[in-house]
């Protein structure tokens, strides 16, 4: 008999790049999550259901055996706890680049950068790296406002086209790492579901690398 799969995916990006991945493991939703409020979302697999999670708690449900399966960005992966999950296949979708931005004002020398940003982990993980002392603030969202009104000097932001950073007159200044997102699976679920997983999983490997 089938186990039930229960898929953690967010509205927006992630969710629309999913679709064609899933449809490759004949996974096809039946209501659309961004014309409808549910979040718990059945499949023309009676034993497969989706849950629409926010992008930053998709690693919790999967680390928690809430869901079995999930999708999240590398961004969000490098600033979570990722116990009891495996991280399986980089589906090379949503990408991005993880960046420090700044004004072009140039700083005087002794002055102690102050950085804004959503990902405090990442960012002190790389100035670390680099020998650099600054102090981090943590901002939810709209990072590119804070080195305009004087918050901060710099922000670690996601960049794509770049047209964000440019309607705010900031410039990417510092490449920290290649985001993409990620199929995660739950530790547990990966063993005890593991010929319905597995076929999920080579049918999305399939898909990517066709
Ligand atoms: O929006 P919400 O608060 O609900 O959650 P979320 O922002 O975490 O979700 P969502 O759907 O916006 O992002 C989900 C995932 O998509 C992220 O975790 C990333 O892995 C990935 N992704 C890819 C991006 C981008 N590209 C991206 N450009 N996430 C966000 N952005 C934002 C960025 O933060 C900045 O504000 O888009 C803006 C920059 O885009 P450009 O094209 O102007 O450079
Ligand atoms: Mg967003």
């Amino acid at each position: 008999m089938a186990e039930q799969i229960i898929i953690a995916l967010s509205k927006g990006r992630i969710y629309k790049d999913t679709l064609p991945l899933l449809a490759a493991a004949g996974i096809e939703p039946l209501e659309d999550p961004s014309k409808c409020r549910k979040l718990i979302i059945a499949t023309n697999h009676k034993h497969v259901r989706l849950l629409i999670v926010r992008a930053t708690d998709a690693p919790t449900y999967v680390s928690h055996g809430a869901a079995d399966i999930g999708v999240a960005g590398k961004d969000v992966l490098m600033e979570s706890a990722t116990d009891n999950l495996y991280e399986l296949l980089d589906l090379q979708i949503a990408k991005c680049k993880l960046m420090i931005a700044g004004t072009k004002v140039p700083k005087p020398a002794g002055h102690q950068l102050k950085v804004a940003t959503k990902y405090i982990k990442s960012a002190r993980e790389y100035y670390a790296s680099r020998g650099q002392q600054v102090d981090l603030i943590k901002l939810y969202g709209s990072m590119e406002i804070a080195p305009l009104i004087g918050l901060a000097d710099k922000i670690v932001d996601l960049v794509d086209t770049g047209n964000t950073l440019k309607a705010n007159g900031l410039v990417a200044e510092e490449h920290i790492a290649d985001i993409s997102s990620r199929l995660i699976v739950n530790e547990h679920a990966y063993k005890t579901k593991f010929s319905q997983i597995n076929e999920i999983v080579e049918k999305f490997k399939t898909a990517i690398y066709k």
